[in-house]
């Protein structure tokens, strides 16, 4: 950290807390009551800027030592280690627990394959047969006269093979460009088993092993990888097969969705296997006569955060918001239940559930909340443990005070796999992203950019997400989003086909003639490997280079929060893409960090991860960066715009 930084001490500007009306609402019934939450408990905590700069490490106990003071980026850890060091050391730390955290997910994803394949998880089917086929094939499994049990118990079987490394690599990694795959060969990147990749990450950061910040940054590709094109690529497909692979569907969004007269019971994680069972056993027509008989009109099932989007895609389950709604949702006083699983939930959901008569139940044997009452799931008895926390949530109704649930809801299309994308576009037969690639070479399309990622409350809740989806897609960007950024979008009404007329010209005129919304939701953040399929499949399809970072393509996480978010930028990096994170810079103090991941990644996989916390400035970023691919594509040739007529749309 500089002595300018230490000495001038800067003055934060107030900010609004959120641009979501329902937000605010139920945080100025919080402030009132003097309720903690964590929008106020930011202001309380001052960032430490020595360890938010990435000046610290606290990985032995001769320190912490912090790099600050006069000539910092000189000094050194006791042990030695420099800024560089220290940095990479952390951010690698990042990308496996984030890696670890979604390939968990995948991995409970295939022991639920695997257990329904013997017959133990009775609760469950295969829903999409085809997708299990297509996986199979993907695999290289021989399916000749096989029963689809017995198909699901191999694919179950080689996917666990891709975590232990007994695969002999990652089933996936094919399905990226041959470009890619080569260059993944070429460096030494190609992750040799999930787990492996994790614990040798784990290893190399531990003090006095690998000290070389760009050694250690090849380790942090590797193990995103093995994220992306792994654990959470198994966890999406898998997920498919055994939940079914989304199609569009209607839904809302906001705590608008929470009901006055009903049962409100909120899942609230990531994980689909227990909330697709609630969404069954809030449905069973005994279950809803024995809330009626509680005096409730029925059950309403919502979610936060991804839990939310895994039954949003597949049931059309509207989510009640996205990160910093799940303290909210509980201030209503209108949610029975909050029923939680795993990631991203706030420990202080418990003092803050005992001021209401919300129960707050945990259900992964891997969590657990002091005070929360546990209610442990496994796959085996699914249905009758989901019945159990529905029941649950029923007899706690007449336990309601007064409730005060905000009006404000968005409508919203979600449920957009990479395999809709692709029938939508080429139609039953010919399902192709053919269109696509002609719409982006023509320029009525400009580029694609994702939009993905958290809340933060350091930052303005959605501000960031609504801005920047709202304004590429004037700029003729298709935009996809994933995570809480699509329940960003959700809330504020822009994930509909209206928005088309907010829309640039060429945008505009592709999306009325297939039918899609400018903005689509592809689902949770596990999902955002289905960004990795498509774009594959992009190139695959030809006219717009040979690899991913040849495409007129970004991706942004304006609000970032956690470590699974840097893992996903470093795994978007290591395919080839531009990403841009906002907030601020966790290498902001190291200048070699800040070269070994824009120039030094750009040169290496043609892709790099900049901080920005200018939306201003992102939009310009990324703006440039698609332009400047577009150029070397030699498809940024100003055409004539010709007015179409019946006969050319329908070509189109
Ligand atoms: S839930 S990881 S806050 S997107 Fe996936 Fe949202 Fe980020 Fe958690």
């Amino acid at each position: 950290m500089s002595d300018e930084k230490t000495k001038t001490k800067k003055k934060e500007e107030p900010r609004p807390k959120s641009i979501d009306p329902a937000a605010l609402e139920v945080l100025e019934r919080a402030d009132a009551a003097g309720i903690s939450t964590v929008f106020s408990r930011v202001d309380e905590m001052k960032q430490c800027p020595i360890g938010a700069a990435g000046s610290c490490c606290a990985y032995c106990a001769m320190g912490p030592c912090r790099l600050v003071g006069k000539g910092a980026e000189e000094k050194t850890g006791i042990c030695g280690a420099t800024h560089g060091t220290i940095g990479a050391r952390t951010w690698l730390r990042a990308c496996a627990t984030g890696t670890a955290a979604h390939a968990d997910h995948g991995r409970d994803i295939v022991n639920t394959l695997k257990a329904v394949s013997e017959g133990k998880a009775n609760s469950y089917t295969i829903r999409d047969p085809e997708k299990l086929m297509r996986v199979a094939g993907n695999m290289n499994i021989d399916t000749e006269g096989k029963d689809i049990l017995q198909i699901a118990g191999e694919v179950a079987d080689l996917a666990m093979d891709n975590f232990t490394g007994r695969a002999g690599g990652m089933t996936y990694m094919s399905r990226a460009p041959k470009k890619r795959q080569e260059l993944w060969e070429k460096l030494n990147l190609v992750p040799r088993g999930i787990d492996r990749e994790i614990v040798e990450s784990m290893h190399r950061t531990h003090v006095g092993v690998d000290q070389d910040a760009d050694h250690l940054l090849d380790q942090a590709l590797r193990v995103s990888l093995a994220d992306g094109w792994g654990g959470a690529m198994l966890a999406t497909d898998l997920s498919d097969v055994l939940f079914g692979t989304p199609k569009p569907l209607t839904a809302e969004a906001n705590l608008g969705v929470l009901k006055r007269d009903e049962v409100n019971i909120i899942v609230h994680g990531h994980e689909p296997t227990l909330s697709d069972m609630i969404v069954t056993a809030s449905r069973d027509p005994e279950i809803v006569e024995y809330a009626k008989s509680k005096g409730a009109k029925g059950v309403n099932l919502a979610g936060i955060c991804c839990t939310a989007n895994e039954i949003l895609m597949r049931h059309g389950i509207s989510p009640a918001g996205n990160f910093l709604h799940q303290e909210l949702a509980v201030i209503t006083g209108a949610v029975e239940a909050m029923v939680v699983d795993v990631q991203c939930v706030l420990q202080a959901l418990q003092p803050l559930s005992e001021k209401f008569h919300t129960k707050l139940i945990t259900t992964s044997p891997k969590a657990k909340i002091p005070g929360a009452e546990h209610v442990q799931f496994d796959e085996e008895h699914a249905l009758d443990i989901a019945r159990d926390i529905v029941r649950m949530a029923i007899d706690n109704y007449e336990n309601r005070g007064e409730i005060q649930i905000p009006e404000h809801k968005g409508n919203m299309v979600a449920g957009f796999s990479h395999e809709y994308i692709e029938y939508m576009l080429g139609g039953r037969y010919r399902a192709s992203f053919r269109p696509l690639n002609d719409n982006i070479i023509n320029g009525r399309i400009k580029g694609a950019v994702a939009i993905v990622g958290c809340n933060n409350p350091r930052v303005t809740q959605d501000e960031g997400i609504i801005k920047l989806v709202t304004e590429l897609i004037k700029r003729d960007i298709l935009v996809v989003v994933t995570g809480c950024a699509a329940h960003a979008s959700g809330k504020h009404g822009i994930l509909q086909p209206e928005m088309l007329e907010e829309a640039g010209p060429g945008l505009r005129e592709v999306g009325e003639a297939v039918g899609i919304p400018p903005v689509l939701h592809l689902g949770s953040c596990v999902d955002n490997s289905r960004i990795l399929t498509i774009l594959s499949h992009v190139v695959e399809e030809g006219g717009l280079g040979d690899d991913i970072s040849d495409l007129p393509a970004a991706a942004i996480c304006p609000e970032y929060y956690c470590d699974k978010a840097l893992a996903i930028g470093t795994y978007a990096v290591g395919s080839g893409a531009y990403v841009v994170f906002g907030v601020r810079s966790p290498i902001e103090d190291s200048e070699e960090m800040k070269q070994l991941t824009t120039e030094g990644w750009e040169k290496k996989v043609g892709g790099q991860l900049v901080f920005e916390p200018d939306y201003e400035k992102i939009l310009e970023m990324v703006m440039n960066r698609i332009e400047q691919k577009r150029d070397a594509l030699g498809i940024n040739v100003e055409k004539e715009r010709v007015l179409l007529d019946m006969a050319a749309r329908r070509e189109l």
